[in-house]
């Protein structure tokens, strides 16, 4: 399973907020990450912690396009937007995957960018948009409505003109969602890798694990590699997440414990 390695450059992400704002410090930590392990490095410029501000597209591609600019050529590089312009300039800088939380939903020229270049795109689950989505989230069946939702949205894609071999799918954890439709579907997994699209799975230092033991957003790393290991449990193909090192470490030894005796 391979390892996205995060790189928020915002003032306000809910677990490195304000770290890595200053590009040579954005870089230093990408590469730091690509030396810990990371197979991709997902590059942001906007927070999508619940309730954040949105911000301008000029001002997420300032502090992006200089950390891309800096970091392509060490791993394939993924842009964190929902925005098709900032998208865009990513690509020229170097970007090769398009992460894009709404799903193709926020931006109609999104679908355009993504397939008019040869690119791999991330289409994850969120209800509304973060400054929303936590709104009382309801379900009746949270798997099959998210795994909906996310076929749905691949269909419009390949219909746009993405080739569907070059699409990954994203539950969405934390994105509109309460702690136990988070762990319903982490638990299902391989529901969502029974679609045979390649799944990403973002569960790192989120909430509902502070919900859980009420720990705080640098204190979940015991809590993150537990749902990283569900994700490889149920064959997801990559995890997105801040601790490389460590979970890295953990995925490493799962693997040589299933092929041990
Ligand atoms: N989570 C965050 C941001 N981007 N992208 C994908 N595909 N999946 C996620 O779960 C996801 C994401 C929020 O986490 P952060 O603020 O720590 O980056």
């Amino acid at each position: 399973m391979k390892v996205m390695g995060i790189v928020n450059v915002t003032p306000d992400s809910f677990s490195d907020g304000g770290l890595f704002l200053d590009p040579d410090k954005a870089i230093a930590h990408g590469l730091e990450l690509v030396e810990a392990g990371a197979d991709v490095l997902d590059i942001g410029g906007e927070s999508t912690r619940p309730g954040a501000a949105e911000v301008s597209a000029e001002e997420e591609t300032r502090r992006v396009i200089p950390v891309i600019r800096g970091l392509a050529g060490s791993v394939p590089i993924s842009i964190d937007t929902t925005k098709a312009s900032v998208a865009s300039e990513a690509i020229a800088a170097g970007a090769t995957i398009v992460n894009d939380v709404s799903g193709l939903r926020l931006d109609p020229e999104m679908v355009e960018i993504c397939a008019a270049y040869d690119l791999e795109v991330v289409i994850m689950h969120m209800v509304g948009s973060p400054r929303t989505m936590q709104n009382d989230p309801q379900y009746d069946d949270v798997v099959a409505e998210v795994r909906d939702f996310l076929m749905a949205r691949v269909d419009f894609a390949v219909a746009s003109g993405i080739d569907r071999e070059r699409i990954w799918i994203d539950p969405g954890i934390g994105f509109g969602k309460t702690v136990d439709h988070n762990l319903e579907l982490l638990k299902a997994t391989s529901e969502f890798a029974a679609t045979g699209l390649p799944v990403l799975l973002g569960p790192s230092r989120k909430t509902f694990i502070g919900r859980i033991d009420g720990s705080k957003e640098d204190r979940r790393l015991g809590g993150t590699i537990a749902a990283c290991l569900e994700a490889r449990r149920g064959g997801a193909s990559m995890v997105r997440v801040h601790d490389v090192v460590e979970v890295a470490q953990a995925l490493l030894v799962a693997d040589q414990i299933e092929a041990a005796g």
